[in-house]
This record gives C-alpha cells, sequence and structure tokens, in this order.
C-alpha cells in the first residue's frame, strides 16, 4: 500500500480524499494556491506545499509544481480528485515517467475517452449503442451537411475535444448549418485548441443517467449502478439521485452488464463513469465516459456501502476490487444538492466571508464540505461550496429528509443555491420523478412582474 498520497486538489474533494487515506493509514500532501493558505484541506493534511498564486492556471493546473511537490515529499501517489488535472492525460503519463503512481485510469484510456468522438466509435464498437451520426471528425461544412441528410435534422455539432457543452450547437435545417458549424468548430478551439467537429442525431429533451463502473488490474470490472442527473443548469448538475426514478431493475441489469462490457473491451481500470442519454421511451444512448472520481460519487457510496475513494486508492496501489458484481446490493435512495456560492436567483457567483454556519445532521444526512465559520470563499475557482447528500429507504424518505435538512442549513455571509434547491424540491413533477434536462429552465431567473409577485 501506498505510505504517502499527494491530494492535487482543494475543498470538499481534497478534504473527502484526505479522510480516505487516514482510514487507510497513508499520510496526506496537500497542495494550495495563495489562496488557499487558510483552507480546511491544508490544516488536515499531514503535509502541505505551497504551488503558486491563486489563478488555477499557476497552481492547481501547474504539472511541474504538483510533480515537484510530490518529488519533494516522497510522495508515492497523486489523487487528482475532479476538474483541475483529473482527466489529463499529460499527468497521468507524468506520473508514470516520475514513478509517482496516477491514481485514475490509464494515459491511454483518459487519452480515448477525452476524444469524443473516438470515444463514441470504441464504445459503438464494444457493443453500446450510440445516436445515429458521423463516426468521426468532419472536415467541411459540405461533409456535416451530407452527414446530417443521412442522419436526419435536427442534429447536434459537438466538439470532439468536447465537454461541458461547449462548442455544441442545434441544427434544425440545412440552412442553419453553415453559421453552426463555423461557431461551434470557433468555440471548440478557443475552448480546447482543437477546432474538430462531429454531429449527432439530436434528442430533444432526454434524461441524462450515467453508471458508475469500477476495474481493477487483475481485469475485473464491476458496475455500481446509475445516477440521475437530469436536474442541471447550463452543464453544471444541480441535484443528483441514486438510483434513477426512469429505470426498472431489469433495465438496470441491461445496461450495466453492457457498461461493464464495454469498459473490460478498453481495459478500464479504477473508477468511471458511462454517461447516456435516456429518451421518453427509454431508450438509452451512450454520450461520454468520465475518467475520473465524480461530485457526486456520495450518493452512490449511500446505496451502495461501497467508499469508492478507498476503493480508488486500493486499486491504484495494485489490489484486488475489494468485491464482486455478486457482492453488491442497493438499498434505498439517496440524493444530492450541490450547494453553490451564487445567487439563486441570478446565478452571479458569491463569494465573501462566512459569518455563520450550521450545518445539517439527523438521521440519513451526510455533509461533504470544506467550508467554516470564518472561512473566506474566494471567486477564483468553482462555486461549489458543500454537497448535502440524503438518504433514506425510499425515493419519498430521501427526498423528505433532504427537505428538512436544507431548512436547518445557515450559511450566512455569502449567498447560497439552497432557496432554489428548497423550490425544485417542492415542485410537484419533480416529487413524482417527471425529469428531463429541460427541468430547470422552468426555474430560471423569473420574469419581473412574476418576482414582484413572489416577494408580495
Ligand atoms: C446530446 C444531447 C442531445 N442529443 N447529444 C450535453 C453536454 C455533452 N456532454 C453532451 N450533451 C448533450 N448531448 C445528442 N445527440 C443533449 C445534451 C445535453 C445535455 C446532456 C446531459 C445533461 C444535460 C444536457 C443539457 C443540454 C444538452
Amino acid at each position: 500500500m501506498f505510505k504517502k498520497v499527494l491530494i492535487a486538489n482543494r475543498g470538499e474533494i481534497a478534504l473527502r480524499i484526505i479522510l480516505a487515506c487516514r482510514e487507510l493509514g497513508i499520510r496526506t500532501v496537500a497542495v494550495y494556491s495563495e489562496a488557499d493558505e487558510h483552507a480546511l484541506h491544508v490544516r488536515f493534511a499531514d503535509e502541505d506545499v505551497c504551488i503558486g498564486p491563486p489563478r488555477a492556471a499557476d497552481s492547481y493546473l501547474n504539472v511541474p509544481a504538483i510533480i515537484s511537490a510530490a518529488e519533494v515529499t516522497g510522495a508515492d501517489a497523486i489523487h487528482p480528485g475532479y476538474g483541475f488535472l483529473a482527466e489529463s492525460a499529460y499527468l497521468a503519463e507524468v506520473c508514470e515517467a516520475c514513478h509517482v503512481r496516477f491514481i485514475g485510469p490509464s494515459p491511454q484510456v483518459i487519452r480515448l475517452m477525452g476524444d469524443k468522438a473516438r470515444a463514441r466509435r470504441a464504445m459503438k464498437k464494444a457493443g453500446l449503442p450510440v445516436l445515429p451520426g458521423s463516426d468521426g471528425a468532419l472536415e467541411s461544412e459540405e461533409r456535416a451537411l451530407r452527414a446530417a441528410h443521412e442522419i436526419g435534422y435536427p442534429v447536434l455539432i459537438k466538439a470532439t475535444a468536447g465537454g461541458g457543452g461547449r462548442g455544441m450547437r442545434v441544427v434544425r435545417t440545412p440552412s442553419e448549418m453553415g453559421a453552426a458549424f463555423r461557431t461551434a468548430s470557433r468555440e471548440a478551439e478557443a475552448a480546447f485548441g482543437v477546432p474538430d467537429v462531429y454531429v449527432e442525431k439530436y434528442l430533444e429533451n432526454p434524461r441524462h443517467v450515467e453508471f458508475q463502473v469500477f476495474g481493477d488490474h487483475s481485469g475485473r470490472v464491476v458496475h455500481l449502478g446509475e445516477r440521475e442527473c437530469s436536474i442541471q443548469r447550463r452543464h453544471q448538475k444541480i441535484i443528483e439521485e441514486a438510483p434513477s426514478p426512469a429505470l426498472s431493475e431489469r433495465a438496470r441489469r441491461k445496461m450495466g452488464a453492457l457498461v461493464v462490457q464495454a469498459a473490460r473491451e478498453v481495459r478500464y481500470t479504477n473508477a468511471g463513469t458511462f454517461e447516456f442519454l435516456l429518451d421518453a421511451q427509454g431508450r438509452f444512448y451512450f454520450m461520454e465516459a468520465n475518467t475520473r472520481l465524480q461530485v457526486e460519487h456520495g450518493v452512490t457510496e449511500l446505496v451502495t456501502g461501497v467508499d469508492l475513494v478507498k476503493e480508488q486508492i486500493r486499486v491504484a496501489a495494485g489490489a484486488r476490487l475489494s468485491f464482486s458484481q455478486g457482492d453488491l446490493s442497493w438499498r434505498g435512495h439517496a440524493i444530492e444538492c450541490r450547494v453553490n456560492a451564487e445567487d439563486p436567483e441570478t446565478f452571479a457567483p458569491s463569494p465573501g466571508v462566512i459569518s455563520a454556519l450550521s450545518l445539517p445532521g439527523g438521521p440519513g444526512i451526510r455533509v461533504d464540505t470544506a467550508l467554516h465559520a470564518d472561512a473566506t470563499v474566494t471567486p477564483y475557482y468553482d462555486s461549489m461550496v458543500a454537497k448535502i447528500m440524503a438518504h433514506g429507504r425510499d425515493r419519498r424518505e430521501a427526498l423528505a429528509r433532504m427537505a428538512r435538512a436544507l431548512d436547518m442549513t445557515v450559511v450566512e455571509g455569502i449567498k447560497t443555491s439552497i432557496p432554489l434547491q428548497r423550490r425544485v424540491l417542492a415542485d410537484p413533477d419533480f416529487q413524482a420523478g417527471r425529469l428531463s434536462t429541460a427541468f430547470m429552465e422552468r426555474f430560471l431567473p423569473a420574469p419581473k412582474p412574476q418576482r414582484l409577485a413572489e416577494s408580495a
């Protein structure tokens, strides 16, 4: 087992990884930017190294600084968390070259899944259903038009280097192709440095359902069921749950078996997530695979009882998976609300000093956060400051626990997304499990008269 792990991240996930290391008896090294000198992840780690100025590009994304910190402290491994360098094939390669273990999949698998068109091709070949589409990057607008003609409109132009919705454009008629092709390509170039795009049949208002997979270095691969992640805004998830209200036991078994087979085919190791779009008829299509631990891993932990972070560390150190598919069962229902430091009406970031803090507890509640009284929420990084999770025997109980947990949460000094989440929890469609990726549109900045009426 590793003796010392460096955590190349900050905030709640850095803390989450430190907790896992503690339980495994592994020493921890925190890295931090000048903005995070007093952060909780630094205080809870056994050792810490400052890796640069506040801007992420100068610190948490600085590969040489992070590798140097690992070498100076004698760390055996690096856990990247999520975001920042978590899906950097380059960091994984540099780790190999420097004989520091990267806690994640191989550089080859990270690179494969990072190219969305290549991943789509590979997963189709491995037996996963995909939407009709071009099987690779399109060289010109004319090629895109020809592909769209074969697929049938509407189509979606996607960036091969994509993710996060950037470089995506819906095209409903041939006349829209030219402008959409050029803007998508330009956006992709600006965001990812790669202008390549491909097209796919566009599915209107699908659900987003993702499967958690895990592979070890002896070739064992299992799935830990799915998460429903349709409640999102501008590709930022807001509420996630496990299991998905949309999947029957039979559908889960079928999708799970296909995902395991596909992951095996590419020799997937460590934790991964296979994202699917689900249509109104229950048909599912592979969208992309994320080669990292996800923000929402906690809801899977609550329903399976597996500690995914400890498993990641053990497997990276060469251990076999501590459970087999047959050992796994799912208990009850879990839901997560992401607490963001933002205005719940306008979504504008809301940095500041936490003047008062009272976090929820009681039966079935878990809170992952690095917040504390007097903490400063800086404007430099992602606005997510806490994750509130609720577990219950069924969805109804989980939702009731979440609602009262949100009611008992006090965060003063900044604005948070909690009021918005309370409104979602109270929504009849949400309560009935009628979800889609278009769900949040109803909750977006209310037109002015309505807002006046609300506050009256
Ligand atoms: C799609 C789609 C509809 N049809 N692909 C969003 C981000 C990127 N991962 C792919 N995304 C989508 N791909 C086809 N062929 C709709 C989306 C999409 C979406 C997906 C999951 C969760 C929220 C979403 C919000 C808008 C669009």
